[in-house]
């Protein structure tokens, strides 16, 4: 380390065991063919990162909608990230709802805010999840440019349950959808009839990402949002919604603007597939939901 006179700050901590076999794992893969990293515990280091991000001083925006009776959610969801999400880092959750009376008042740590942002409501569920790549891209010009430099974008039915910290972050990131990591491209559900905007070949196609959790830098979010909606439109008016909506438009925009990160499914996780060995750590769990009750179609 050094002395007492150094220019340079004191960054991370020098363990003589570590070395750089130790952020390693045999197991999974670590790196994809165009060299983004795939994050897995066990393959960083979340101390220097901290340090990295802390001295950029980085705000990090996390949207989450809660339309109609998904306010629910909201108690446990901000309550688990107060202790797992973004740690010593400055966060606003921005939370689009019809229902602002609704949002509960959690005790929150400092340099964190809750932004409400009161949005309408639509009808029909899908309309509801598809519209959410609209609302992000406008607010993401008015606003989300002038107060975060990273958006987190996820789905409201979860809870955290470990650490999701700045390990995260990159221009454009997507998570492994936990029913498809271990599988084959043949087996993705990706939308398949070329009349969709959404439409990918069978011979294209790297992974099968989550709807449920994306993000990048607020320009690299501004554009996935963009196109993501635009397609949805252009299929809303031949009378064409893809097969799993928003998440189907995600899919086709990663095949052509690939990640420069991508998370493991530590980041977006079900128990209904049991906790397998190479899960480490589970660190955003989805929630069961009653859905007849809660999803009242
Ligand atoms: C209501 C009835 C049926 C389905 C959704 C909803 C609903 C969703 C709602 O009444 N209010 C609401 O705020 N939402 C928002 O949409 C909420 O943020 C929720 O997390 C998100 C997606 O709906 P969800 O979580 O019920 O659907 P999942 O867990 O099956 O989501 C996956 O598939 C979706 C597309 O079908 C999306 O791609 C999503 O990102 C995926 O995780
Ligand atoms: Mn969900």
């Amino acid at each position: 380390t050094h002395g007492s006179g150094s220019v340079f700050l004191y960054v991370g901590k020098c363990d003589s065991k570590e070395n750089f076999l130790f952020h390693r794992r045999s197991d999974v893969l670590m790196m994809t063919p165009w060299f983004a990293p795939i994050v897995w515990e066990g393959t960083y280091n979340s101390e220097i990162l901290n340090e990295q991000f802390r001295r950029r001083n980085v705000t990090v925006g996390l949207t989450v909608f809660a339309i109609k009776k998904y306010t629910v959610f909201l108690n446990k969801f901000l309550e688990t990230a107060e202790t797992y999400f973004m740690v010593g880092h400055r966060v606003n959750y921005y939370i689009f709802t019809d229902r602002p009376e609704e949002v509960p008042k959690v005790p929150l740590k400092e340099g964190r805010n809750v932004v409400v942002l009161q949005v309408q409501n639509y009808p029909r569920w899908q309309e509801i999840s598809m519209r959410r790549m609209e609302l992000i891209n406008s607010f993401s010009q008015q606003r989300f440019i002038n107060e975060v430099s990273y958006l987190v974008c996820v789905d409201v039915d979860m809870r955290f349950n470990d650490q999701v910290g700045v390990e995260i972050l990159s221009n454009l990131f997507g998570t492994l959808h936990p029913h498809f990591y271990a599988a084959e491209r043949q087996s993705f559900t990706y939308e398949r009839r070329p009349a969709s905007q959404a439409y990918v070949p069978r011979d294209e196609g790297d992974f099968y990402y989550a709807g449920g959790f994306f993000g990048g830098t607020v320009m690299e979010v501004y554009k996935l949002t963009k196109k993501c909606h635009e397609a949805m439109m252009v299929d809303k008016a031949k009378g064409i919604e893809a097969i799993w909506q928003d998440e189907s438009y995600l899919n086709k925009y990663f095949v052509y603007y690939k990640p420069t990160k991508i998370l493991s499914p530590e980041y977006l996780w079900d128990d209904d597939l049991g906790r397998p060995e190479i899960l480490k750590k589970i660190r955003f769990l989805a929630l069961p939901k009653n859905h007849a009750a809660i999803r009242n179609k």
